[in-house]
């Protein structure tokens, strides 16, 4: 595996002592570090603590926020005694309403599912809202986690209104996609979603279905999909890894404003 170096670090400029020489130091660790991030590949192992403190003439607990900071937005990846390495680049959740199938195929990612569950359930007073049904009205529940390359990316909980969409508990979403089998099966065409996205650390259950240390980021995204009626058809509250997964938004200025 390929290995950045820290070789082009400045020596010469003029000595300075004390706190002043640490602050420069410790500028040019986290200088030297975005560079690495920044021009490096995917995969690509960083130096070590060790040999960074050396290198920058810094404390190991300076690498070690300096690292931190990168690992905190998603660009390096710490692995227990294995060194750290240049993280895979996030997915963009693209502008447009697409079904997470589509969404890795168009990255050259082999989407796939865990079936955590499918069944009927009467439908809770929020579900209900959002889909327009009575409290206790029957819902699909479809819970899976989504993977890309066989790496857990999702845990996604939909609710679909039973009525709509008979036999949906029985049908096999494992292999392939939700959305085709609700356009081919039950020529139900979707329009518009609208979301609600908030932040949250992962908890032990979480983290072990998505393979990430408890407390990481995930992104929770509560999504409302309507058809081309503006009917509500799916109500799904999903956790995204933050750390492989962002999303980008578009707003259009108030022509008033
Ligand atoms: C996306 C949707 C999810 C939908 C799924 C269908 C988000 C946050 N969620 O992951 O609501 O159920 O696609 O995927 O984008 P599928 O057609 O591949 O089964």
């Amino acid at each position: 595996m390929a290995r950045a170096s820290t070789s082009r670090t400045p020596s010469s400029r003029p000595a300075l002592g004390g706190p002043a020489r640490t602050r420069r130091n410790s500028e040019r660790l986290r200088q030297r570090l975005d560079e690495l991030v920044a021009h490096g590949d995917a995969g690509e192992r960083l130096p070590s603590e060790r040999e960074l403190a050396s290198d920058f003439g810094v404390a190991r607990m300076t690498v070690r926020t300096a690292l931190g900071r990168l690992e905190r937005r998603g660009l390096i990846r710490r692995l227990q005694g294995a060194g750290t390495y240049i993280a895979e680049p996030r997915l963009a959740q693209p502008p447009l309403l697409t079904s997470f199938t589509e969404d890795m195929r168009a990255r050259g990612i082999e989407p796939g599912s865990q079936m955590l569950g499918q069944r009927l359930e009467p439908a809770d007073e929020r579900v209900a809202k959002h889909l327009g049904l009575a409290v206790g009205d029957q819902v699909v529940v479809i819970e899976r986690v989504r993977t890309g390359d066989g790496v857990a990316i999702a845990v996604e909980r939909a609710h679909l209104p039973a009525g709509r969409f008979p036999g949906l508990e029985a049908v096999d979403v494992v292999e392939g996609s939700l959305y085709d089998v609700l356009a081919v099966e039950y020529g139900c065409h979707l329009r518009a979603c609208s979301q609600r996205i908030t932040a949250e650390a992962a908890d032990a259950h979480a983290a072990s279905l998505l393979g990430v240390p408890e407390a990481s980021p995930l992104l929770r995204i509560e999504r409302i999909t309507r058809d081309v009626d503006g009917d509500p058809v799916e109500d799904v509250s999903s956790i995204y890894r933050g750390d492989r997964y962002e999303l980008h938004t578009e707003h259009l200025r108030s022509p008033d404003a």
